[in-house]
């Protein structure tokens, strides 16, 4: 380290990595946690979910926003390591708005090819409503972000991810039409939807195009943009495959405007618990409810303050 710079100034992303996401439109792996520490993290933020008294929902198949009700979790989505490689690619000022868990059983199928900017609630037979509205051009790379940390072994037999390079520059799906939820068929490989639905040309076969295969040690993260079409192989291995994604966007864009639930993959919740944490900078917008503690009153930390 010379003098002037300080410890985050390694944390952020160089420009060869700036380059392969402006042209892939992912970029990693990076280590975040140890391959020890990272399963143990995992057990104490399940122990931290199952006994949590301040649960967001109580949907058991909507497994969202447990950053909300899970101190570990919480504490995650702010980690510097991942910040500052986003601000790198968003600009100093990021909220993270969703968080998902991605948890595939032994034998279970893997995640079919999906292609979103704007996450339109998934489930409707009227209007489908985005869950995100960009209310602005940017001077920066992007405005929205995933970041998806592996908490198990993420291998090919694992189910690890996979991404179609470059394809974030093109739209292939129409992320704005509505999709049909089915329990009964298996082929519905996009957590019982059938993604291809929303192909805007039906003679497009993904299996065509040439594929990246983001194999991952436990502790490891992914940055990527959800317009860059990504999946999943299925789980073939004997252990389960862990991954929790971690949504990141501006605060220029909003966030639910006109969206008070969720309906989707058969079940229903309310966004009354829902808040946006600001994990970096400011918010000189204020367009979205922002959640300075958890629910359980835990502050959230931001990165910029280096506390960790
Ligand atoms: O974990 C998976 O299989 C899919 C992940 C995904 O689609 C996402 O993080 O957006």
């Amino acid at each position: 380290m010379t003098e002037g710079q300080t410890k985050t100034d390694f944390l952020g992303l160089t420009e060869e990595q700036i380059e392969f996401f402006k042209e892939n439109g992912f970029v990693g792996p990076f280590d975040l946690y140890s391959e020890d520490e990272a399963p143990l993290l995992w057990n104490q933020a399940m122990i931290e979910m199952v006994t949590s008294a301040n649960k967001p929902h109580n949907s058991t198949v909507i497994n969202y926003d447990r950053h909300l009700d899970c101190n570990t979790l919480s504490d995650h989505i702010s980690r510097p390591e991942i910040v500052h490689k986003l601000r790198s690619l968003i600009g100093d000022d990021i909220l993270c708005w969703k968080t998902n868990i991605f948890k595939k059983a032994p034998g279970e199928a893997g995640t079919g090819w999906h292609q979103v900017e704007t996450f339109v609630v998934g489930e409707t037979t009227t209007s489908a409503t985005p869950s995100l509205k960009y209310t602005e051009e940017t001077d920066h790379l992007t405005q929205e972000l995933t970041v998806w940390t592996a908490f198990s072994p993420a291998g090919r037999e694992n189910g690890c991810l996979r991404y179609i390079p470059g394809s974030h520059k093109k739209w292939y799906y129409d992320e704005s039409k509505p999709l049909t939820y089915s329990v009964e068929s298996r082929s519905h490989d996009f957590f019982g939807y059938d993604y291809s639905e929303l192909k805007l040309d039906k003679d497009w076969d993904p299996s065509d195009e040439q594929v990246v295969e983001m194999e991952m040690k436990p502790g490891q993260f992914v940055i990527f943009l959800a317009k860059c079409i990504h999946g999943s192989l299925p789980n073939v291995s004997d252990t389960t495959r862990l991954g929790f994604a971690s949504r990141y966007v501006s605060p220029s864009v909003k966030v639910y405007e006109d969206v008070d639930s969720l309906s989707e993959f058969g079940d229903t919740i309310s966004l009354d618990y829902h808040g946006s944490v600001l994990v970096s900078g400011e918010d000189k917008y204020g367009h979205n409810r922002i959640h300075d503690k958890n629910l359980n009153g835990h502050p959230f930390k931001k990165a910029d303050t280096d506390e960790h």
